[in-house]
């Protein structure tokens, strides 16, 4: 069994239905189970193309499934919530990225774990940070906290919904 963290992002439609199927559907997935679920933030669109704004999110699991078969999992969950891809780095309705796997370091022309982009992006370190500020990110030797106290503004990042906490799967009642 290993421990992972998902990063989830949706900016199309339902956004927040989108976020509660994608962590239902990994609860639901035999070889997953949902631990723990960051609070919700609503992120303006970092990258190339003009978009709607994201909410994003991390979730922490037990997985039994490899790296591979956690991230075909994943692209199967992201096919059901319609995803489509037309536009490289442009609007989804769901998005979910393998950010850590275990202490894992792993690189395959699939596959990038940590994701490189990890350290970089508050919209993963924010929600990250909630659920795991001392986790050293393997191959950076920093922890999640470490990492976002570099940054030194929080800009286009803001609490959207805060979640329940204590272990719940029953992400956003409040
Ligand atoms: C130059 C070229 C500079 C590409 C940046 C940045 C590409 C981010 C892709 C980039 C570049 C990405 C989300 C997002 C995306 C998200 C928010 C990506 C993939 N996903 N913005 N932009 N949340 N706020 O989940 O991260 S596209
Ligand atoms: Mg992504
Ligand atoms: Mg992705």
């Amino acid at each position: 069994m290993f421990k992972c963290y998902i990063g989830l992002g949706s900016n199309l439609g339902d956004r927040e239905g989108y976020l509660t199927q994608a962590i239902a559907r990994l609860d639901e997935h035999p070889g997953i189970r949902v631990l723990r679920c960051s609070s919700i933030y609503e992120t303006e669109p970092y990258g190339p193309v003009e978009q709607g704004d994201f909410l994003n999110m991390v979730v922490e699991i037990a997985t039994a499934l490899s790296p591979e078969a956690l991230l075909d999992a994943l692209q199967s969950i992201e096919n059901a919530l319609h995803r489509k891809r037309l536009v490289r780095w442009g609007p989804r309705t769901i998005d979910l990225d393998i950010l850590l796997y275990g202490d894992k370091m792993i690189e395959t022309e699939k596959l990038v774990v940590p994701h490189p982009e990890i350290a970089k992006r508050l919209f993963v370190l924010m929600p990250l940070n909630e659920l795991a500020p001392d986790l050293a990110i393997p191959g950076i030797g920093q922890t999640v906290g470490e990492r976002l106290k570099k940054f030194r503004s929080v800009k286009g990042v803001r609490l959207w919904k805060r979640n329940c906490g204590a272990g719940e799967f029953a992400p956003f009642e409040n």
